[in-house]
């Protein structure tokens, strides 16, 4: 059924995005990760309530980094409909951010309520992820080399074409050695799985598919986005111990199912801004100059599938003074 054009979110969450990066870029490489990521909330809440929405955060700020600032069931925007789930990140990638290194991005999402998979206790997840071309070819449970052959295919590359993008863990020396055994090449990145996910979706960045276990709040951050960037993402949980497991199992989670775009989140309504901190593959970070900075930011629609990037200036003399932050 044709409709008339309604309301893009997205273009709403890119000034949280933005307020985020510009408080948090002033702290790239002064190694103090709990201030910058203090800043970044304290900028994302001030703006994220101004919006005209009724959100339940679903996905909050580092449970497992214990920066619970943006906490879990915290209500946020104005309170009025529409009645939505919210998936924050402030800072995916503080620790870069701390040393100055690449990729960090301040994300957010959001969808229908109800819609955004619930990781509960369980920290991290076992994922996948490709670009719109290699869509539907992957799967999770299948060895390396299958995936990669079958990526390679539906891209029309050879394989030692390919870039991996993985996590920088001990976790992931098996993963690396069997990703080098193909012959493909690989792409570490100290942090900033969200950020990587998106890379595989990015037509200039180079990354073809992103693999190894992450953060569970980082994976359904991107399951929204590439839902709007028409790549796909899978998923399994991934627990840390026996003891985690039999908890997490008790509260009816279940580690065998295979988590799709549709479990984790299950709405095409979706909404997704992210802004660059750090100069990434992805996005420009943070540019000050004299009395104002540039944003570079993407913003994401998953019911059109647009994509849009924009840059903006900043102008720090108007904005100060009528600001409650300071930038
Ligand atoms: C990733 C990464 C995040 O957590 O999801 C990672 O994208 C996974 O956890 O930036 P470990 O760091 O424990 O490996 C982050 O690093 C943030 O906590």
């Amino acid at each position: 059924m044709p409709s008339k054009p309604t309301r893009n979110l997205a273009l709403e969450l890119v000034r949280v995005t933005e307020a985020a990066a510009l408080a948090a870029g002033r702290f790239m490489g002064r190694g103090a990760k709990e201030a910058a990521d203090k800043a970044a909330v304290d900028a994302m809440r001030l703006v994220l309530n101004s919006i005209e929405m009724d959100a339940v955060v679903v996905i909050g700020e580092g449970e497992k980094d214990e920066a619970p600032m943006l906490f879990n069931g915290e209500r946020l925007g104005n309170g009025s409909p529409p009645e939505v789930d919210i998936a924050v990140d402030p800072i995916d990638g503080t620790r870069p951010l701390a040393n100055g290194f690449v990729n960090s991005i301040a994300t957010v999402a959001v969808a229908p309520r109800g819609a955004m998979f619930n990781p509960g206790p369980v920290f991290y997840m076992n994922k996948i992820a490709v670009g719109p071309q290699a869509k539907g070819v992957i799967d999770i449970e299948a060895p390396v080399k299958v995936n990669l052959e079958r990526i390679a295919k539906a891209k029309d590359m050879h394989i030692n074409d390919l870039t991996v993008v993985i996590l920088d863990r001990p976790r992931h020396a098996e993963l690396v050695k069997e990703v080098r055994a193909c012959g493909a090449r690989i792409r570490l990145i100290p942090d900033g799985d969200v950020a990587g996910a998106l890379m595989t979706a990015w037509p200039d960045a180079g990354i073809d598919v992103l693999m190894g276990i992450g953060g569970t709040p980082e994976g359904v951050l991107a399951a929204c986005a590439l839902r709007g960037m028409d790549g796909e993402i899978q998923a399994k949980l991934f627990p840390r111990s026996e003891e985690e497991k039999h908890r997490a199992e008790e509260m009816g989670y279940d580690f065998d199912t295979i988590l799709g775009m549709n479990d984790l989140v299950s709405s095409e309504n979706v909404f997704f801004a992210a802004t660059g901190i750090t100069n990434g593959e992805l996005l420009d970070g943070v540019k000050y100059f004299s009395h104002g900075a540039r944003t570079d930011s993407l913003v994401i629609r998953g019911t059109t599938g647009t994509v849009r990037e924009i840059v903006a200036r900043h102008n720090f003399t108007k904005l100060n003074p009528i600001s409650e932050v300071e930038y």
